[in-house]
């Protein structure tokens, strides 16, 4: 089906050679390290060698799988018989001495914006299936949240809270997990995508987990700030406030609200605060068979929500040398409104 919808974007005498690992993978349902899916209006193959072709034959029906063998002479081969004039490539992902080498190789008119812009659109509005998917990821990351709330005491280190939520998440079935597992802690809390260290938790720390797992090729997303033992009357107002944002945010958000509307919802509430200053990025993203991907929430964004689209709701504040609060929830967009991928609560938990 995913195939089908990108040839509907082509004419005659035009092919789209897709290389990057996820576009791949979206379009054939076929994870492997190294591939090429050629579509021209009416065929598609699918160049696979021979480490993945056998179990590529079997799982891939909406496209013939070829075996790669000389790649130079196949793609020569598909140009000359289908008389493609034009060829469309994913230049965001391309190094420039792929493009190279497929520009000299294929002798045609090379595009390097269609494919990229054809395939993010499709692959923003999720099935029903892609969102089975997203929230089977997240399901193990919030178990995994729930096991690290009784992990989490003064002493253990924020590396080994880490690789507890690692561990217990690819333990429960993740086939990876999303991103490198942000657990910061105290003052280190203040960096938004600090990387965990030896520091122990003490009393009176926030601490910001931000993880994920993937499932099926398709991943979660989600931010939590703890603290332990307790909390100053700062530490309360910078929780509530993001608390607030992040929720100002969730309020407004359907199908046809503009991201940048969106992340204003949340940006204003921190403003008004007082805190404005200490809200650097965006509010939040797409997600799916890339972490990052589109649309995103920020106040330079161009984009509308639809209906289908997963993003994240993920405010923050961080108070350089002092502490940091992030939330975050994943939101599938619907017609009047959206449905919380993220069933975890948000209120302050003080462990
Ligand atoms: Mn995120």
């Amino acid at each position: 089906m995913n195939i089908q919808n990108l040839q509907s974007s082509l004419s005659n005498n035009q092919a789209y050679l897709i290389i990057s690992a996820e576009n791949r993978r979206y379009l054939t349902g076929f994870p492997s390290s190294a591939g090429y899916l050629l579509t021209t209006q009416n065929e598609a193959f699918f160049l696979i060698d021979s480490r993945y072709f056998e179990a590529a034959k079997k799982a891939v029906n909406e496209c013939e799988v070829v075996l790669l063998t000389d790649f130079s002479k196949q793609l020569d081969g598909y140009i000359k018989i289908f008389g493609i004039k034009k060829l469309f490539l994913e230049g965001e992902s391309l190094s420039v001495a792929k493009a190279e080498s497929v520009k000299k190789i294929c002798g045609c008119e090379c595009d390097f914006e269609k494919a990229d812009k054809e395939i993010s659109a499709l692959r923003r509005t999720k099935t029903e299936d892609e969102k089975k998917k997203i929230l089977a990821a997240q399901s193990i990351a919030e178990k995994a949240f729930n096991h690290i709330l009784s992990f989490i005491k003064e002493g253990v280190t924020e590396r080994e809270i880490a690789l507890t939520l690692d561990f217990f998440m690819l333990r429960n079935g993740a086939e990876d997990i999303s991103f490198q597992t942000i657990a910061v802690s105290g003052k280190n809390s203040s960096m938004p995508h600090g990387v965990p260290s030896d520091k122990k938790i003490e009393k009176g720390d926030f601490i910001t987990m931000d993880f994920g797992a993937v499932v099926d090729g398709y991943h979660s997303d989600m931010t939590r700030t703890v603290a332990v033992g307790e909390v100053s009357s700062k530490q309360a107002e910078v929780y509530e406030t993001v608390l607030s944002a992040q929720k100002g945010c969730l309020e407004i958000l359907g199908a046809g609200v503009s991201c940048k509307a969106a992340d204003a919802a949340a940006r204003d509430v921190i403003k008004a605060a007082g805190f404005g200053e200490f809200f650097g990025h965006g509010t939040g993203h797409g997600v799916g068979i890339e972490i990052h991907e589109a649309p995103t929430l920020n106040p330079r964004s161009g984009e509308t929500l639809g209906i289908g689209d997963v993003v994240t709701v993920e405010p923050g504040v961080y108070l350089p040398g002092e502490f940091g609060v992030r939330i975050e929830d994943m939101a599938f967009i619907t017609e009047n409104g959206y449905e919380n991928l993220t069933k975890s609560p948000k209120n302050l938990i003080i462990l």
